[in-house]
């Protein structure tokens, strides 16, 4: 197809499986989304559909400490279950409160290791359910291209965040052009998967091992669709919600 002089260039979509493949992308140019559905970047958007003015996304619970001589809220986790001595872990539910005025620094086991691995990048968003419509309207409105990148679980690859990255390949299909196949994969894990995500991800290994933590109420939230209005973007290493 030619492309005329008026048309706008033709942007692309990849998938990154896991975060232990981030250096095969060029991302100077590129927007990339994070995603940990179970359940950090859900768990974001709830904060921030409850107020929060920003997030301090940090690599460990040492990190994360630090910041309570500044006043801020303090959410560590580790392998699922909330760190002790902290004022919350993981839960969306745990930041289901009043969270209009506070500042929170957060470390997850995957989630804000997945952000890191991308801080080089033009833009980096936080991708959910929660959020999805409005993040999809977003990207359509930017030039850049757009790399959906899944947390997966310490470095491997998990189903939850491929089916969503699947559920963005196919939202975006109008406007952006897939160009690998883990976006291949992703979509058709997606289309399998959609009628009823929770019965597809039964067998998966972060699902069951939030049941064994009798978490199932945190699993189920994690999968409803635009829960919240919200858009956090990383900048200057704090998350903040692009629409407010
Ligand atoms: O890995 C992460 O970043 C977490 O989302 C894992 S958990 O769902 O809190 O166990």
């Amino acid at each position: 197809m030619r492309v005329s002089q008026d048309s706008p260039a033709p942007r692309s979509m990849r998938v990154c499986l896991s975060p232990a493949l981030v250096d095969n992308y060029k991302l100077e140019h590129t927007i990339v989304v994070v995603i940990d559905i179970l359940r950090a970047t859900t768990s974001m958007c709830v904060a921030f559909g409850h107020g929060v003015e920003h997030i301090v996304p940090v690599e460990t619970p040492e990190a994360c400490a630090a910041y309570r001589s500044q006043g801020y809220l303090c959410a560590a986790e580790r392998n699922g279950e909330a760190v002790p001595g902290f004022d919350m872990g993981n839960s969306p539910y745990s930041f289901m409160q009043d969270l209009r005025g506070k500042r929170l620094a957060m470390t997850t086991t995957n989630g804000t290791h997945a952000l890191h691995r991308a801080h080089h990048a033009h833009g980096i968003v936080i991708g959910a359910f929660s959020n999805m419509t409005v993040l999809a309207s977003w990207l359509r409105q930017q030039p850049q291209s757009v790399l959906l990148l899944c947390s997966g679980w310490k470095n491997n690859v998990n189903l939850e965040d491929s089916i969503f990255a699947g559920a963005m390949v196919e939202e975006l299909a109008d406007s952006f052009t897939p160009r690998d196949d883990a976006s291949t994969v992703s979509r058709l894990l997606y289309k399998a998967a959609n009628a009823d995500k929770r019965f597809y991800l039964q067998n998966s290994s972060h699902y069951q091992r939030l049941i064994e933590l009798k978490l199932q109420r945190d699993v189920k939230f994690c999968l409803r669709r635009d829960t919240h209005n919200v858009l956090p973007v990383y900048r200057d290493g704090k998350l903040l919600d692009a629409l407010r």
